[in-house]
């Protein structure tokens, strides 16, 4: 016997501190200054580069960014720093992402009227994990009293899209009845904010997701009707850091390629027809029009990107609201952004409308889900 799965609840952890635009760039330039006077002769003899200034404007016109949410701002904005700093935990203590994903989880719960009982699964789903084992996603079970199982998972950007088809497949079969999936992105910790081609794109969030079986619901819910996940392999978004570095040579060295790197050009052409025509022929396949797609939850990395895929799916420019966005405010927060728009702006479905949460990211890698709202 099968079950039908539905989202039943969502949850989001906002960081307190927020770092605007203006911010930024001050931080940033003030960096390359003290980089461009620190190697004002090897730039001369034109064997570095200097370093140019960042824009507020080009920032701004290039992404739809105003803001990013982050866990330490001090660290980021100290131009002899340039990274967040966080401080030492004990062993004994939870992890940061460990405490982040709980906070979104017990939201989730909340928003569904379920308690830790409740749930049989934990998936921490997300694109970094702050240390290599034991799982961050069994450590949130532990926090949270729940039996059962838990682990982690990553697929960058699409990672809260991977772990929901993962999770709703589970309780369709019924070797579950409910899992979280929790997506815990530090993305502060692991961008580069020494370089101005990207140090604006991301931001610290967490989010949760409550699958149940669809007779378990206690109140609206969204049936998820169907799940689509792709991979393509690409070297266009990458990061090199992992366990091998200290054995390879200058694995340890403040090497470029051990924060997160993109053609961001190149990531832009390809990934918006391969997600445009995803979502097309997903949606075809279940007898789904676009204009029945009341709303579109889509990744959060560039308005412009968006308004592509919009255009290109539903044949029209988007009317305001159907597609939201939420980078403005929190910046492209890896495999969280869509689930944070999903969160914020899907509670006016009326019973029977279809929308689709699509993330996209690394790997290639895109992931959309389905649903149909049921009050
Ligand atoms: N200020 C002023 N000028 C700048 C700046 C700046 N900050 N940055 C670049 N410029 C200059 C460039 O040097 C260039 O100058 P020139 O024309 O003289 O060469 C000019 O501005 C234009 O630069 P670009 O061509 O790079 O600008 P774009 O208009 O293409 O915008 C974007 C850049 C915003 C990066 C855009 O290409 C984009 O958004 N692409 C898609 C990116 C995307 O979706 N990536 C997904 C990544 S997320 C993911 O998969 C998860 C990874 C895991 C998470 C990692 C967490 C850290």
């Amino acid at each position: 016997m099968t079950h039908t799965p539905a989202i039943t609840g969502t949850g989001l952890f906002t960081p307190e501190q927020t770092i605007s635009n203006a911010e930024l760039v001050k931080a940033f330039n003030a960096y390359a200054d003290l980089f461009n006077a620190e190697n004002a002769e090897a730039i001369a003899a034109g064997t570095i580069e200097a370093k140019d200034h960042s824009s507020e404007e080009f920032i701004f016109k290039a992404s739809g960014i105003e803001q990013r949410y982050v866990i330490d701002k001090s660290g980021i904005l100290d131009p002899t720093v340039m990274h967040p700093l966080l401080r030492q935990r004990s062993d004994d203590e939870p992890s940061l992402m460990a405490e982040m994903g709980v906070d979104a989880a017990e939201k989730a719960l909340a928003a569904a009227g379920r308690t830790a009982s409740d749930v049989d699964l934990v998936i921490c789903a997300a694109s970094n994990m702050e240390r290599a084992y034991p799982a961050i996603a069994v450590e949130i079970q532990k926090l949270l009293g729940i039996q059962g199982f838990a682990f982690d998972m990553n697929v960058a950007c699409s990672s809260a899209t991977f772990g929901i088809q993962t999770a709703a497949d589970m309780v369709r079969a019924g070797s579950i009845r409910s899992a979280l999936v929790v997506n815990p992105e530090i993305c502060s910790a692991h961008l580069e904010w020494r370089d101005r081609d990207c140090h604006f794109i991301f931001g610290d969030v967490a989010t949760a997701t409550l699958i149940e079986r669809a007779e378990d619901a206690n109140g609206a819910y969204f049936e998820i009707k169907s799940t689509r996940c792709a991979t393509e392999f690409s070297n266009n978004i990458r990061n090199n850091n992992g366990f091998l570095r200290r054995s390879r040579p200058d694995g340890v060295k403040d090497r470029r390629d051990m924060q997160f790197m993109q053609n961001g050009r190149k990531v832009f052409k390809e990934v918006v027809p391969m997600v445009s025509e995803h979502i097309t022929n997903h949606i075809a396949e279940h007898g789904v029009q676009a204009n029945d797609l009341k709303r579109l939850w889509l990744h959060q990395a560039n308005k412009s990107m968006n308004d592509f895929i919009g255009r290109k799916v539903l044949g029209r420019a988007p009317e305001p609201g159907e597609q939201p966005n939420i980078l403005q405010d929190y910046a492209n927060t890896s495999s969280a952004g869509s689930i944070i728009a999903f969160s914020k702006y899907s509670d006016d479905l009326q019973d029977g409308e279809h929308g689709l949460i699509c993330s996209f990211g690394a790997g290639y890698s895109v992931g959309s889900v389905l649903l149909q709202r049921h009050v």
